[in-house]
């Protein structure tokens, strides 16, 4: 299964060149770490960006909560991701019929298309949302995922839901739906040389959740225990207290978490 294979070892089992890049960095600067950068104003969003681009394979962006958001905001942060060797990831949740999603996708204030590596989408529409979106990233060689599971309190996204989302991407094909947002590896270690990448958000190592339903597990639950591939990380790098140097040092810090627990993983 592909949780006992190095990062490495499983860049050759994905054709998507986004799915490729990402395990490329994650084993090149040995890290399993994305921060959601989930400020409201895009010189704020830039400046956590160069404090925690060197530790990151992954910045994960909510465009819509940017107040001055432009299309010179995203060639910054595209720029920066080719100098700190990064994958940008926009948290859309697409949840509409494919017409209308491979509009929201490419056109309007955002047009997603033209600067996320990779975005994602809710399965509750049906398979019509993979191809809408396909027709506008897969020329680009962007990458898709799907919510199988929330970290959320209450969330519907369970047992039977979480079960055929998979078996929705599997329907699809791995040519642009790489992986999943889950809690768990859900049911993708059941066949060999199929291998889907597996992002957690509601990762904190200070806080058990929040007042609005967020759930926190520590990075060596997630990767460790949970086997995923991806800890996603918010407010407990870009809200901690201390200013500029400890937001770098507290990426640093579940940098190393989650590296340790990838690499005990393999040990298992
Ligand atoms: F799909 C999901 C989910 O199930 N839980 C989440 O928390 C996405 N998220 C996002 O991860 C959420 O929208 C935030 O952008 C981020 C978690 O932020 P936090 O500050 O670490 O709680």
């Amino acid at each position: 299964p592909t949780t006992l294979l190095p990062y490495s070892e499983r860049i050759q089992l994905h054709t998507n060149p986004t799915a490729k890049r990402i395990l490329e960095i994650m084993d090149r600067k040995k890290t399993n770490l994305a921060v959601s950068v989930d400020v409201t104003t895009a010189e704020e969003a830039l400046e956590v960006v160069r404090r925690v681009g060197e530790s990151v394979c992954m910045v994960k962006t909510h465009c819509d909560i940017i107040e001055d958001f432009t299309l010179a905001f995203s060639e910054e942060l595209v720029k920066l991701s080719k100098e700190l060797d990064f994958v940008i990831f926009e948290d859309r949740k697409f949840a509409d019929i494919g017409n209308t999603v491979s509009l929201q996708y490419s056109s309007g204030v955002h047009k997603i298309s033209s600067w996320a590596d990779l975005t994602n989408a809710h399965s509750v529409p049906g398979p019509g949302i993979i191809k809408g979106l396909s027709t506008v990233g897969q020329p680009l060689g962007r990458a898709l995922i799907l919510l199988a599971e929330m970290s959320s309190s209450g969330s519907l996204a369970v047992d039977g839901y979480t079960k055929q989302t998979f078996q929705m991407a599997k329907d699809a094909g791995r040519e642009f739906v790489v992986g999943f947002i889950a809690q768990s590896r859900i049911d993708t270690d059941i066949s060999d040389g199929e291998d889907w990448l597996i992002l957690s958000p509601g990762v904190g190592l200070a806080a058990k959740g929040d007042s609005l339903g967020q759930q926190y597990r520590t990075p060596k639950e997630v990767v460790g225990d949970a086997g995923a591939d991806v800890i996603i990380v918010g407010r407990g790098i870009y809200g901690i207290k201390g200013g500029e140097q400890a937001v770098k040092d507290e990426a640093e810090r579940y940098r190393k978490e989650g590296w340790k627990a990838y690499e005990e993983r393999l040990q298992r």
